[in-house]
Parts: C-alpha cells; sequence; structure tokens
C-alpha cells in the first residue's frame, strides 16, 4: 500500500508518498507526480518518517492537567463557552486558529464562530504571517489572489527575492529556482535583504537593503520605471491610481536605502532591460509596520508595467505554513469572510447565513491576534480556544501573552504534543490528530489544492480538530449543521459554498467540487483553482480583469515610514533556519535535523562583538523592556554592525531563555494587523559564564542551569549548558541531572583549568557524559554523541576521534550525516572544487540539496585558489 499526500511543513507544498513497511514503519519518498516538487523534498521532508514516534504525543483529553475523558472534555468547554455567551455576549470569546490547519477544520472553526456563536473572534497565526499580503492584495486587485504559477519563476528572466530566505524557508522552489538557472545561466537572481543568508549563495546581486527600506527602494524603481519609458501603456488603461502612486513615489525619491548608486542602477538597469521579471516576497516584507505599503510597492512596478499574470512574470507572495492559502479561503482570518467574501458586504454577509442556515452572523470583524490577546489580558475575552498554534512563544511580547493566559478564565488547547508552552497554560487540553492521522486538504503557494491523507489510526484518543469543534458545536446545540460524518462532506460543502461566492463576484471558485463524492475525494489530484464547469487552473489577471468594482487594479500611494524611534542601540531581526519548523514541536523529534544547529544563537557583527566584549561561542544577553533571552553569540559579517539576527525556534520546552518572541515588539502594520516581527530594539550584554558544559544522556533530562539548549541526538538528547558559578560536587550534581545515581563513572579532571569529564555507564553501556570547561566546551560533539548506548572506548572522555578517525564536525547534510570537516578537508585536497564534485565524494547535498549554498559558500572559502585568479 502506498500512500501520496501533502508535506506538513511551508507552503511550497510539495507531495509526498508514504509507503509502509510491514513493521510499523514508513518511508517517505517526494511524489514525483505532484506539479510542486516533481519528486523532491528539502531536509524537513526528507524526515518526516522520523518525526512520527509517540514520544510527548498528548494521548488523552485533560482537564485542569488531569487527565479525563472526552464527553467531560466536550461538556466542560460547551458549558463554559456557553455560560460567557450567555452573560457577556458573543464578543466575550475567541478562536485563535493556524495555517497549518487543514481547510476542513479550518472551515468549521470559521463556520462556528462566524455563524452560530455569531462573533468575529476568530483570527490566526496567518496574521502574524500572510496578513499584509493579503491586505496588499486586496487593496491592489479587490481580490487576495496570487495571480502566478512556480513555473514563472523558472520562466522569468529576472528573479527579485524580497525579504525572503528561499534557500532556507521554501528550499524546493530554491531547488527549482537554482535548477532554472543552471539551465539558463542567463537568468539573472537578486536577493533584497539586510542580512546575507545562504539564499545569497544564487544571487548575481545582493541588495544589503537598510532594514524598513522596501518601500524606498520600489518607490525609486517605479520613479525610473516611469522616467526611462519602460511603463505599459495599454495596461495602464486597466489600472487606477497610477498618477497619485508616481506622485508619492517622487516625493520619497531621496529617501535612504542604504544602497551603492552602483547597486541601485544595476537593480534598475535589470528591471529596464527585461520583461519576464518576478518578484517573490515574504516575511522582510509582510512582518514590518508598514508591511501593506511594502507589498503595494512592489505590485505597484508590477501593474505599471503590466508584468502580471503571464508567463515568467508577476508579483509573488510566497506562503509560509502548508495552509496558509487554505485559511484565508475560508475566511479564517478576523476581518474575512469565507470564500473570500466581505465580512463589511451585507450582501455577502447574507448570502452566507442564507447558505449556512446559521442562526445568526458576525456584522463586522472581529479582534485581530494582537488585540485578541489585549482584550484577553483585560479581561474582554474571557474564554479562548486555541488550536494548532504556540502562541505562548510565537507572538509578539509572547511573555505577555503567556501571562495573559494564565490570567484567563478559561483557556482551551488542541495540540498533538503534550507539553508546549500554550498547553501549560490551558484549562482543557484536547488531543488532537495530526499529520499522517488526519484527512484533508491544503491549499500551497500557487494555489494548488492537494489531499493530505491518513496512513495510520489516531493514537490514543487523538481526534481530528474538526471533529472536536464539531463535538463542542453539537452541544452547543448546533449538532444539526455539524453533523458531517467525514472530511470529504465538509470540502463538498464548501465547494458548493464557493459557487455561491463566485456568484457575487469572488475569485475563489472550487464548485467544481461541489457535491463531490467520499470516492472521488478519496482520489483527489492535486488541482489550481478556480476549477468551475469553464475554468482550471491558471494565471490572475493578465487581461487586466481585477474584482475591484471597476474591474481594474489599483496603485496605491505609499511613502516610507520614518524608523520607529528608540535608545536602544540594537536592530533585532528574527527568522528561520534551515532543519527545524516553528516551535520545533515536530522537527525536534529528529536527531538528524536537530544536528543542524543544536542551540539558539545571535548572530552579531564582529565590530559590535569586539565593542562589546563579546567572544566567539561566548553567550550574550539580548534584551528590552519586554523581555530578555540568553543565546550563543555567533560572530559575523553577515548581519550589518547594529543589526543582530536570531531564530525562532527555541521554546520554554528546549532552552533556559530562548524564547525571542519575548523581546518582539507588538507594534502592528496600521493596515493588516501584522506584527513587526523583524524590527524590535534591544540592547546586548555579555554574560559571565563561570563554566561551560556538553552534556548527553540515553535518557531524557532537563537541566536547571542558567543556560541550557536540550535538542534530540541519535540514542538519546544532547545539551549545551553554562553557568555562573560552578557546583561544588560535579559528580553528585551530573548524577541528579540524568537521573543515574548508581551508574559507574569514569572522570577526568584538571581544577586548575575549570576541565571536568564524567562518563556514565550502566553494564557496558555508555548512558551519560558531561563535559565542562571554563570557556566555551570545544569538542567534537558529533563524535562523543555517537557513542551513547554503546561500550565507551577507553579515549571517549578524550572528546575527539582518536587518530585515524577523523571528526566529521558539525553537520552540514542532514541527509546524509556529512560533517563540515569532512566537506572542507575533501575541498582541500581538490576532491570537490564543485557542488556536483562535492556530491560525488561525499554524497553531500544530492539527497534534498538544502545544504547546497553552504557547500557553496565552503567550496568558496576553502578552495586553494591559483595565484593567477582573484579568490
Ligand atoms: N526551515 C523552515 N522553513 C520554513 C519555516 C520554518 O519554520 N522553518 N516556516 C515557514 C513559514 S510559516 C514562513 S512564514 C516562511 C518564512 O520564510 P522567509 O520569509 O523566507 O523567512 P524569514 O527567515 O522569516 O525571513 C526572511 C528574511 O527577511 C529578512 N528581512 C528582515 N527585515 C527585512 C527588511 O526590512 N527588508 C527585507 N527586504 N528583508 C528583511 C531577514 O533578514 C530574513 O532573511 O518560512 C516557511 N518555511
Ligand atoms: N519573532 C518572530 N515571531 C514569529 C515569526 C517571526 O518570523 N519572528 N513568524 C511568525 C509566523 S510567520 C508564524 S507562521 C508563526 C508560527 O508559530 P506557531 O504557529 O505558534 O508555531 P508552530 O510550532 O508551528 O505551532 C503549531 C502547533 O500546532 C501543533 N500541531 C501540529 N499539528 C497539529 C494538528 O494537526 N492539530 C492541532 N490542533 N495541533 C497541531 C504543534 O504541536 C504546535 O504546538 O510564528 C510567528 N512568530
Ligand atoms: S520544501 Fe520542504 S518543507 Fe516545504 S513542502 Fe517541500 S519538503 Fe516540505
Ligand atoms: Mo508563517
Amino acid at each position: 500500500m502506498t500512500v501520496r499526500s501533502t508535506c506538513p511543513y511551508c507552503g511550497v507544498g510539495c507531495g509526498v508518498v508514504i509507503r509502509p513497511d510491514g513493521q510499523g514503519r514508513v518511508t517517505v519518498t517526494g511524489d514525483p507526480d505532484h506539479p510542486a516538487n516533481h519528486g523532491r523534498l528539502c531536509s524537513k521532508g526528507s524526515a518526516l518518517a522520523e518525526t512520527l514516534g509517540l514520544d510527548g504525543r498528548l494521548l488523552v483529553p485533560r482537564i485542569a492537567g488531569k487527565d479525563s475523558d472526552w464527553d467531560s472534555a466536550l461538556d466542560l468547554v460547551a458549558q463554559r463557552f456557553q455560560h460567557c455567551i450567555a452573560e457577556h455576549g458573543p464578543d466575550s470569546v475567541a478562536f485563535y486558529v493556524s495555517g497549518q490547519l487543514l481547510t476542513e477544520d479550518y472551515y468549521v472553526a470559521n463556520k462556528l464562530m462566524k455563524g452560530f456563536i455569531g462573533s468575529a473572534n476568530i483570527d490566526t497565526n496567518s496574521r502574524l504571517c500572510m496578513a499584509s499580503s493579503v491586505a496588499g492584495h486586496r487593496r491592489a486587485f479587490g481580490s487576495d489572489t496570487v495571480p502566478g504559477q512556480y513555473e514563472d519563476m523558472e520562466l522569468a528572466d529576472v528573479v527579485v527575492l524580497v525579504g525572503s530566505n528561499l534557500a532556507w524557508c521554501h528550499p524546493v522552489l530554491y531547488q527549482r529556482l537554482a535548477a532554472a538557472k543552471e539551465r539558463r545561466p542567463e537568468m539573472t537572481i537578486i536577493v533584497i535583504d539586510p542580512r546575507q543568508t545562504a539564499t545569497c549563495a544564487l544571487a548575481d546581486l545582493h541588495l544589503q537593503i537598510t532594514p524598513g527600506a522596501d518601500v524606498a527602494l520600489f518607490n525609486q524603481l517605479l520613479v525610473a520605471l516611469a522616467d526611462r519609458g519602460a511603463l505599459d501603456p495599454a495596461f495602464l488603461a486597466r489600472v487606477d491610481g497610477f498618477d497619485e502612486a508616481l506622485a508619492a513615489a517622487r516625493r520619497s525619491a531621496d529617501a535612504p536605502t542604504g544602497l551603492t548608486e552602483r547597486d541601485l542602477a544595476a537593480f534598475v538597469g535589470l528591471w529596464l532591460g527585461t520583461e519576464r521579471v518576478v518578484t517573490v516576497y515574504s516575511q522582510g516584507v509582510n512582518q514590518s509596520q508598514q508591511g501593506t505599503d511594502k507589498v503595494n510597492a512592489i505590485l505597484n512596478c508590477h501593474l505599471a508595467t503590466g508584468r502580471i499574470g503571464r508567463p515568467g512574470m508577476g508579483p509573488f507572495s510566497v506562503t509560509g505554513q502548508p495552509n496558509a492559502m487554505g485559511g484565508r479561503e475560508v475566511g479564517g482570518l478576523a476581518n474575512a469572510l469565507t470564500c473570500h467574501l466581505d465580512i463589511e458586504n451585507a450582501v455577502h454577509r447574507q448570502a452566507v447565513q442564507t447558505f449556512w442556515s446559521a442562526p445568526t452572523m458576525a456584522g463586522q470583524a472581529g479582534l485581530k491576534a494582537v488585540d485578541m490577546f489585549r482584550a484577553v489580558e483585560e479581561g474582554r475575552i474571557k474564554a479562548i480556544w486555541i488550536i494548532c498554534t504556540n502562541p505562548a512563544v510565537s507572538m509578539p511580547e509572547a511573555a505577555r501573552i503567556r501571562r495573559a493566559l494564565a490570567a484567563c478564565d478559561f483557556v482551551v488547547v488542541s495540540d498533538c504534543m503534550a507539553d508546549t508552552d500554550t498547553t501549560r497554560l490551558a484549562d482543557v487540553v484536547f488531543p488532537a490528530a495530526t499529520w499522517g492521522e488526519r484527512e484533508g486538504s491544503v491549499t500551497n503557494s500557487e494555489r494548488c489544492i492537494s489531499r493530505q491523507r491518513a496512513f495510520r489510526a489516531s493514537p490514543g484518543m487523538a481526534r481530528q480538530d474538526w471533529r472536536i469543534l464539531a463535538g463542542v458545536a453539537a452541544r452547543m446545540g448546533w449538532s444539526h449543521a455539524f453533523s458531517w460524518s467525514s472530511s470529504a462532506e465538509i470540502f463538498a460543502e464548501f465547494a458548493a459554498l464557493s459557487g455561491v461566492a463566485a456568484r457575487l463576484g469572488s475569485d475563489f471558485d472550487i464548485s467544481a467540487h461541489e457535491g463531490i463524492s467520499p470516492a472521488r475525494y478519496e482520489a483527489l489530484a492535486p488541482f489550481v483553482w478556480p476549477a468551475t464547469a469553464e475554468r482550471q487552473g491558471g494565471r490572475f489577471f493578465g487581461a487586466g480583469q481585477f474584482h475591484t468594482p471597476s474591474g481594474k487594479g489599483r496603485m496605491v500611494p505609499v511613502t516610507p515610514a520614518p524608523a520607529p524611534v528608540t535608545d536602544l542601540p540594537f536592530r533585532l531581526n528574527t527568522g528561520r533556519i534551515r532543519d527545524h519548523w516553528h516551535t520545533m514541536t515536530r522537527t525536534g523529534q529528529s536527531p538528524r535535523l536537530s544536528a543542524h544547529l543544536a542551540e539558539p544563537f545571535l548572530e552579531i557583527h564582529p565590530e559590535d562583538a569586539r565593542r562589546r566584549g563579546i567572544e566567539p561561542a561566548a553567550l550574550v544577553w539580548v534584551y528590552n523592556t519586554h523581555g530578555r533571552a540568553l543565546l550563543r553569540a555567533l560572530i559575523t559579517d553577515r548581519v550589518r554592525p547594529g543589526e543582530v539576527f536570531a531564530p525562532i525556534h527555541w521554546t520554554g520546552e528546549t532552552s533556559a531563555a530562548g524564547r525571542i518572541a519575548d523581546l518582539v515588539t507588538a507594534r502592528v502594520d496600521p493596515v493588516s494587523g501584522q506584527p513587526d516581527s523583524k524590527a524590535a530594539a534591544v540592547d546586548l550584554q555579555a554574560f559571565k559564564a563561570g563554566w561551560y558544559g556538553f552534556a548527553i544522556s540515553a535518557r531524557a533530562f532537563r537541566p536547571g542551569s542558567d543556560y541550557w539548549a536540550l535538542a534530540r541526538a541519535e540514542g538519546g538528547w544532547r545539551a549545551e549548558l553554562a553557568g555562573r558559578i560552578p557546583p561544588s560536587d560535579w559528580q553528585a550534581w551530573a548524577r541528579a541531572l540524568f537521573g543515574c545515581p548508581t551508574a559507574t563513572v569514569s572522570a577526568v579532571s584538571d581544577p586548575r583549568r575549570g576541565l571536568v569529564r564524567l562518563a556514565f555507564s550502566e553494564g557496558d553501556r555508555l548512558v551519560a557524559a558531561l563535559f565542562v570547561a571554563r570557556d566555551p566546551v570545544a569538542l567534537s560533539r558529533g563524535h562523543v554523541t555517537a557513542a551513547l548506548g554503546s561500550a565507551p572506548d577507553p579515549s571517549f572522555l578524550a572528546g575527539q576521534p582518536g587518530r585515524g578517525a577523523p571528526d566529521a564536525g558539525a553537520t552540514v547534510c542532514a541527509c546524509f550525516g556529512v560533517g563540515v570537516n569532512t566537506i572542507t578537508a575533501a575541498i582541500r585536497a581538490g576532491h570537490g572544487l564543485t557542488v556536483a564534485e562535492l556530491g560525488a565524494s561525499l554524497r553531500a547535498g544530492t539527497n534534498c540539496g538544502a545544504c547546497q549554498p553552504e557547500l557553496k559558500a565552503l567550496i568558496a572559502r576553502h578552495r586553494r585558489v591559483p595565484a593567477c585568479q582573484p579568490a
């Protein structure tokens, strides 16, 4: 039996094929027939089979921290919500949901809140993610429509990546782009990012822009396009607002961008000389105090040149979550209605209410995420249900969110994992089925809808999210409207509703699937919407037909916003790393994925580090009035002076103080309500560590030192540690930490140098080890960790492989476990002067290809260059 499904991670939406091996395990490979990936996968997709264990899964409903049963938990939630609504009105309750829900789950949550509870207080983590793109699309197109298709990136002559680290965040698209460039080296790729990222390995031009200056840059481009005769007058006849937008752009023509004249001229020159331009943008654009204006600054340039909706051209918002798009389609945002209808439009509301036979209908937009949690804080929202998201870690000013949830009357959380920073704050926790167990559909960045299919039963009592929602809805008295027996029936209803919406002018129309049978739903192949009797997929707007009342597109006048005023010296940028997904509840289960970057870090420029006395690999406090985080210093000129970067993935479960969103400002874009997550003002202070440590253990353990970061390792766990004052008895400390009071110990120590090394064995198996030093611990972590569970050899405490067994170094290629030292040695020996050669000699980079940018960088750094050639 093989099952075709869709990867649960990013918005590329790759198809996967799952093959159970008959012994309870499965293999997961790329689906060669899926249009998003044609068989490719990235490191995260390739490691899916490793994340299916039941470790940490939530298996039963919990009430007040105690195991319960479905009837008690569903009854309680229905009663408490009903009580709140009766006492304080429908706006006293809220749902906070997620772009990782399947469309069917999302549809049900939205239907329950907007049509039956009668409030629009349902918002989603897409507010932190795509809201500015949604708002920008609506302003320009009259609808939230992504015009293009992935193949446009391959067909383009110029691809501009704005605020997108595609190599790490949309790796399969990056691979498709890299392959296209290999076929057509004349294709030009431009990266616009204040930080030098892995994506820059593919770039012909990296514009290391001043953060936030994107509006200024695209305004300058618009002026140049106008002045140099690069507009498309025929298309402009189909666009309103050109004069106002150009006038606004001229007013900001000399706003600073941080770029040299030469770089600016090169950027403009490429636009002038090329018709086929695709602009891909992501969180460097959306997550900004003027994210919506940034989006429209980009769309303005495409509308003015008519480069939209035709092969090889167009603006392209790449979505983050696997179903960010599906969530927008079901109307999961507080200011949206289902099927891309308008919640402010009475005709639209009436049509939906009639279709649903709903007793009531939200009459206006609800609270957006930041405001929603403020209302929780202020006691205006008395009951909140959080589904498939971890806001205690991911919301801006996250410490404040945790305090608000702790003080809230009634918090319900649906999650597949037992212990997250958010489930810890819940009164009721529902065990959700997750990827591999749930049935439904998702929409990727190019509007392709594909099925996620179950290939195993839900463990314990876990249930799919829509069933939990429908269970509560039924207990609130609405069983007639929530009585589906399968995901197929929900999809059929949603498809029918999209036909109603299309007749009211909506772009979103999948009415071809109205009334789809369970058998056809089961077999449903990926398809791009719209899907109607007349039209299947394709691009939008190429002919100048938009969804505005006039049918014309709209250019929006935008001007750069002044930088926020602050007296703190550093600007904190935040984002993602290659091998982890968000708060790591899934990718954190995989030792391979945890080996690439195993602890939270802060990228800091060498000049800043020197000035602040921060040594390489030392620890540094990052702080502001909202909170603080303790991170490993990664001193690098990839960031600009005055700017620091930290990853978003570490939580209270995996680190002592790695939750970076604690410091992120809740300042939002005024149009979209999306937080400015890449621009917190912070200060730094070196942490005075009295000791540093590295620990491994076969059994789970939870350190309590001032600094710790915990990760999965093959056969157990590993942790980085540090503290101010060393314990007086290291052996007793370690035995308590690892829970091995009677294990045999072997030890070396050198008190003068603060060095302690302890290895604990039970029988002849190494069960735990601790390496302590006064400076950051230097040893081969891969080598040490690999010894877990086997008999330690006498030289184990040396912490390095013996002679003849080279130290592979930190993992670069996650698929084949190839380390940095192995790669560097091959390059130096001349066996790997190209990525292809490294692949041939070491296999590195030959499976998912996600490490290819890093391989390129290593080649550039370590190859021996003949004296007559520049390095
Ligand atoms: N490996 C991995 N992949 C993921 C995810 C994950 O957790 N892990 N999450 C998924 C999700 S939900 C999302 S939303 C996407 C996000 O995908 P991306 O948006 O590509 O990722 P980020 O790292 O958040 O930010 C992108 C870049 O924006 C830059 N930036 C910051 N400020 C500015 C600015 O003012 N202007 C410009 N031009 N650039 C700026 C940052 O330096 C950063 O390199 O990734 C998806 N894919
Ligand atoms: N500082 C800063 N903050 C950010 C960002 C940033 O760039 N910088 N990015 C923002 C963005 S773009 C995003 S998308 C968010 C992501 O932030 P979150 O959505 O909070 O992160 P996840 O870890 O994906 O949370 C998903 C949760 O759902 C659970 N889960 C998985 N499958 C299921 C299921 O089938 N059902 C249920 N009920 N639960 C399930 C997981 O265990 C996990 O606890 O973070 C945002 N926060
Ligand atoms: S690019 Fe990677 S994470 Fe994204 S959908 Fe494809 S395999 Fe999954
Ligand atoms: Mo996202």
